[in-house]
């Protein structure tokens, strides 16, 4: 069985430990997938997320997950996409690595992310899905307590885009 499983859904809607919310600095919500993520769980959330007091790009911080399937909630914040020379990429990668850390810290096993940053953020799909992809397999190298990480993809683009990049490493 394979550790890393991609599907096509809401990701409000999966039965996993965790789920990764790409949030923006103050941690209040947004639209996009935060704004799905608080309407699913319900205002206990952001009162929760008001006393973390923001989070910076690149870092990720926990919250129950309340009304959620999911236990816990990641909310990491992913770069917002400036062309390509403003570190985009080393931030989208903490991202990853900050959020599967602190998974692991809160003994969670399944964990689903969303590819960051590629909606209002503007990163590029593909190239955000490679650097997901591979900061994944990285840590799932040396952490073998993660069971099953999830990319979940709201719409198809991202869902083939994954795919292809998924079958060329089978
Ligand atoms: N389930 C899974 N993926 C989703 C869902 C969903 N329900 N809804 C959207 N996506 P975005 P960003 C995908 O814009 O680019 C917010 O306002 C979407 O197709 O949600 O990191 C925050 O508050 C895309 O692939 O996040 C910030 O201000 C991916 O989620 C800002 O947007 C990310 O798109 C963050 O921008």
């Amino acid at each position: 069985m394979s550790v890393i499983e991609l599907i096509q859904s809401d990701i409000t809607q999966l039965d996993v430990d965790v789920i990764v919310n790409a949030a923006n600095s103050t941690l209040h919500g947004g639209g996009g997938v935060d704004g799905a993520i608080h309407r699913a769980a319900g205002p206990q959330l952001l009162a929760e997320c008001i006393k973390l007091n923001g989070c910076p790009t690149g870092e990720a911080k926990i919250t129950k997950g309340f009304r959620l399937k999911a236990r816990f909630v990641i909310h990491t914040v992913g770069p917002i996409w400036h062309g390509g020379n403003s570190n985009e990429s080393n931030l989208l990668e903490s991202c990853y690595r900050k959020s599967l850390s602190l998974a692991v810290e809160n003994n969670c096993f399944s964990i689903a992310f969303p590819n960051i940053s590629t909606g209002v953020y503007g990163f590029p799909k593909e190239l955000a899905a490679n650097i997901s992809i591979r900061e994944v397999q990285t840590f799932l190298f040396t952490n073998k307590s993660i069971k099953k990480v999830f990319f979940c993809c709201f719409d198809s683009e991202n869902y083939f885009i994954y795919l292809r990049l998924l079958n060329k490493l089978s």
